[in-house]
């Protein structure tokens, strides 16, 4: 009798002990808040993939960058400590200049042309990450780039001196040009650098002003539309072998999801986080033509020297991106 009764539980013991050992648990990271809507769409990317997969993988988004900062977010992928990432793109600048070809001004000024930028330099930039053993699975375009000053910005002579908050190597170059004084800052770390008097003003997008407050900090916001800088998810080539066949389909399509969503929560967080920021008493409007002048020249030589540094490749790239445009 006993017998009888044990091997249907044994065989139930053993099936899921089956299961439990097929089943993938991935931590990823990423450095910005869950008011972001970057997060929101990575979450969202993590439920379709445990729903796709039965819950066969499951990926916990740790946001904020509580688990893993920012600048380690790569590394920790690359070693396996952590399977997947999200980072700014443009952060690894220092290691080829490609990375940063989408915070250059003059190149892509709205979602059409920053999508199809990506396009003509989606081949070399994962080129590049495969190398490392890493796959990209999606990048998603913040909303275009602009200044929010403590007071109404209608004289460039303001820059002088003005210390500015930056999220990226390339904005503090910009931010040097214009004469200001750039300190690179997290976006977790933007209200400490404010309430602290580390900063004076901010380049970003109308999202992290409103996911950040900016109105508890400064009163105008320049919509200088200045640049289009992508974040990229990314995960562990050898996470990925692990997975059986069904699994990496259904990872993939649900990054291709991801991206595709992406790209449309970011054109409608522009316009929310627009009204928000004025709601919140926050003056937007555009550059005068002084500033935008200024704007301009400080974006030349941006470019100038982007251009001096950037291999063959990238340059080759960059140009067949611009001819695509004129057809
Ligand atoms: N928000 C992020 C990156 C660009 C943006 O719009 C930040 O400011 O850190």
């Amino acid at each position: 009798m006993r017998i009888r009764i044990a091997t249907p539980l044994l065989l139930a013991t053993a099936c899921s002990v089956a299961a439990t050992a097929q089943a993938a648990e991935w931590t990823m990271a990423t450095p910005y808040g869950d008011a972001s809507f970057h997060t929101q769409n990575t979450k969202q990317f993590a439920e379709d993939v445990a729903e796709a997969t039965d819950g066969d993988l499951t990926i916990n988004v740790q946001s904020g960058g509580a688990l893993v900062s920012h600048g380690e977010i790569k590394p920790s992928v690359r070693r396996g400590t952590i399977a997947a990432g999200e980072i700014f793109l443009s952060v690894l600048s220092n290691e080829n200049p490609i990375f940063e070809v989408d915070t250059l001004p003059g190149v892509a000024g709205g979602y059409e042309e920053a999508y199809a930028l990506w396009e003509a330099t989606k081949p070399i930039i994962s080129d590049l990450f495969e190398e490392e053993g890493l796959i990209p699975l999606y990048a998603v375009p913040w909303p275009a780039q602009g200044i929010y000053t403590a007071e109404e910005l209608t004289d460039p002579d303001q820059f002088d001196g003005l210390r500015v908050r930056a999220p990226n190597i390339n904005t503090q170059r910009f931010i040097e040009n214009l004469g200001g004084s750039p300190t690179e800052t997290e976006e977790s770390d933007i209200p400490t650098a404010f309430s602290t008097g580390r900063v004076d003003a901010m380049i970003t997008s109308s999202s992290t002003g409103n996911s950040m407050a900016a109105w508890d900090y400064v009163s105008h916001y320049t919509d200088a539309n200045l640049w289009l800088p992508k974040n990229i998810v990314f995960i562990n080539q050898r996470s990925f072998d692990q997975l059986d066949d069904d699994t990496q389909d259904a990872l993939m399509e649900a990054a291709e999801k991801a991206e595709e969503r992406g790209w449309e929560m970011s054109r409608e967080d522009n316009q929310e986080s627009l009204a928000i920021l004025k709601e919140n008493g926050i003056t937007v409007s555009e550059p005068n033509e002084d500033v935008g002048e200024a704007l301009q020249q400080a974006g030349d030589e941006l470019f100038a020297d982007w251009e001096s540094r950037a291999d063959d490749q990238a340059k080759e790239a960059l140009q067949s991106y611009r001819d695509q445009l004129e057809d």
